[in-house]
């Protein structure tokens, strides 16, 4: 269908089940179409918490989450899971080949595609690095891939998805700053049509962002341009400066 990609949190508050305090307060944010937004905070200050609602992974407790102008609770779960890849923080492959592993959720996807996204997420090389090459078994009897390699690998799952909005979470955080600098020339081709929100800690990674959201204990504590937040967020500056 025609989905543009906006994604809107209106005035979005989120408490977890059986919890008592709200680790998202007040949220309200537009993404627009093909923008590719960042969200950077401390550890625990509510990032994953955040982007998990747009999936509705969880719901909101109050508040609107809407896309291309429709709350997320109108729409059909698996058409608007359909249009959502995301690349979570902790990495779940299974035990199987890494072809089989990067299909997973896109089986009638050929060959060349499932390439082409794998050398985006700069997995293509270490793969044919492998006598197996794409059939190379993963974890029991198989080969141990290193952090950085699941996380690409991973990563050439979602984009082979082709999804209208692209979900990274911490997405690059074990791979090395010359491969995750390929990894975003790349993408940036790629997401041309796509709306990408992510979350990462590198500033190289962070301000290649049209615009970034600084979260702070489950609130948006300044949201603007890389220039912008320099001038204006201390978070910001501390992040810049560690
Ligand atoms: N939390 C919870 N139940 C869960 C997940 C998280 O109660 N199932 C709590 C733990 C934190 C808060 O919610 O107090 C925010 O957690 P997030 O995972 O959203 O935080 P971040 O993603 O920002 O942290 P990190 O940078 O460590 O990934
Ligand atoms: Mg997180």
């Amino acid at each position: 269908k025609n989905i543009k990609g906006k994604i809107e949190f209106k005035n979005v508050d989120f408490t977890y089940s059986g919890s008592l305090n709200p680790v998202l307060k007040n949220i309200s944010f537009v993404c627009n179409p093909g923008e590719m937004l960042a969200i950077v905070g401390s550890t625990g200050s509510g990032k994953t918490s955040l982007i998990n609602l747009i999936p509705r992974f969880y719901d909101v407790t109050s508040g609107e989450l809407k896309i291309d102008e429709i709350n997320v609770n109108m729409m059909n779960l698996k058409e608007l899971r359909d249009i959502i890849a995301i690349v979570p923080q902790k990495t779940m492959l299974f035990s199987g080949n890494i072809l089989e592993n990067i299909k997973w959720g896109n089986e009638n996807a050929s060959v060349e595609e499932v390439q082409d996204a794998a050398k985006i997420a700069q997995a293509h090389e270490f793969i044919m690095s492998f006598p197996e090459k794409y059939t190379t078994q993963l974890g029991q009897g198989g080969v141990n891939l290193s952090g950085g390699q699941k996380q690409r690998i991973s990563l050439a799952r979602a984009l082979l998805k082709k999804p209208k909005i692209l979900i990274l979470d911490d997405s690059t955080s074990a791979v090395d700053m010359t491969t995750e600098g390929k990894i975003r020339r790349g993408l940036k081709l790629y997401l041309k049509n796509t709306t990408c929100i992510f979350i990462a800690q590198r500033i190289t990674t962070i301000r290649e962002a049209n615009r970034i959201i600084v979260l702070d204990n489950g609130m948006i504590s300044a949201i603007g341009t890389h220039e912008e937040l320099m001038k204006n967020s201390d978070i910001y500056k501390d992040i810049y400066y560690s």
